[in-house]
């Protein structure tokens, strides 16, 4: 970097809002919005060149809290907002953030599709196994036998999405998992995500102290993928499947044709935009 380059280079400070964040002490989503800071500023991207969408939850407070552009959406529609985005600006670096409850129970059918369509974006899931905002109900990545909502007194006796194994199945082309005890690790997986051409999902395994205070035992239960990130699928699922859903690093990486509106079948909307055209 030349010194002029230096000299305007933007810290994680920088893309902090002023908003402080009114998340509950020791939520693990401080330490994602402390990730995503990192890795913008470790690449040098202008602020004005980013945007970052979230739906509803806690965790999607995100977008206030970082000074690039941002839209808080709709509960369960980021990935559409973002995809419409990216369709009309594809010059923009796009980031998608929000809950498991957001990104896999009622925004499920949007998930595995832009998973499917592989638009150059960044989706993180801050996976806190939880509802948080709305006090407490279990989602799609709760485990059976979690009985501690009173809307599930026995548990929910369902077997959870395995995020990874979803996003693998329907067409991601970068996925990974990240930990929030891991602020740096998390920093670096979104650099390899937002680099990556392609749809990157980034499960954020990020403790709810407050719904589920067992979380904070995490900690001593994440590890480390031992194997190299994987570009066959077979072997990502196997590596999925195999583990107990807390390694952390980049599970599988390959390259195929990024979605990009007006290169695939003719949709017909060039003409009807023409119509609206004064
Ligand atoms: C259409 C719609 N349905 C339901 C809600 C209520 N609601 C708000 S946040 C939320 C769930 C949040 O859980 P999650 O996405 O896991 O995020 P967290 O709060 O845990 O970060 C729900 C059901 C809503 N806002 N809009
Ligand atoms: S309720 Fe849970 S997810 Fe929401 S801010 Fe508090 S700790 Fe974080």
């Amino acid at each position: 970097m030349d010194q002029a380059a230096q000299q305007i280079a933007l810290t994680p400070k920088d893309f902090k809002s002023a908003l402080k964040p009114v998340w509950c002490p020791g939520c693990g989503d401080f330490a994602v919005l402390n990730a995503i800071t990192k890795a913008l500023a470790f690449m040098g991207l202008p602020r004005e060149e980013v945007a970052l969408i979230s739906g509803i939850g806690c965790s999607s407070r995100i977008a206030a809290y970082t000074s690039v552009y941002g839209f808080h959406g709709v509960h369960g529609r980021a990935l559409a907002l973002a995809s419409g985005l990216k369709a009309a600006r594809g010059d923009l670096t796009v980031l998608v953030a929000g809950g498991d409850g957001d990104g896999l129970s009622i925004g499920g059918n949007h998930f595995i599709h832009a998973c499917r369509r592989n638009m150059d974006m960044t989706y993180i899931i801050m996976d806190n196994e939880v509802y948080g905002m709305t006090k407490g109900q279990a989602s799609p990545t709760t485990a059976p036998d979690w009985a501690d909502s009173k809307l599930t007194p026995h548990g929910t006796g369902i077997r959870p999405f395995q995020p990874a194994g979803l996003a693998l199945t329907a067409g991601a082309s970068f996925i990974a998992r990240g930990f929030t005890g891991d602020p740096n690790g998390l920093a670096k997986i979104l650099v390899a995500a937002i680099g990556h051409k392609g749809f990157s999902f980034v499960q954020a395994l990020s403790p709810c102290p407050t719904f589920r205070p067992e979380q904070m035992l995490w900690k001593h239960h994440v590890k480390a993928f031992d194997q190299e990130i994987s570009s066959n699928p077979v072997e990502a699922a196997q590596r999925i499947q195999a583990d107990d859903g807390m390694s952390t690093g980049i599970i599988y990486q390959n390259e195929r044709p990024v979605f990009r509106p007006g290169t695939g079948v003719d949709n017909g909307m060039g003409s009807i935009e023409s119509e609206f055209t004064i």
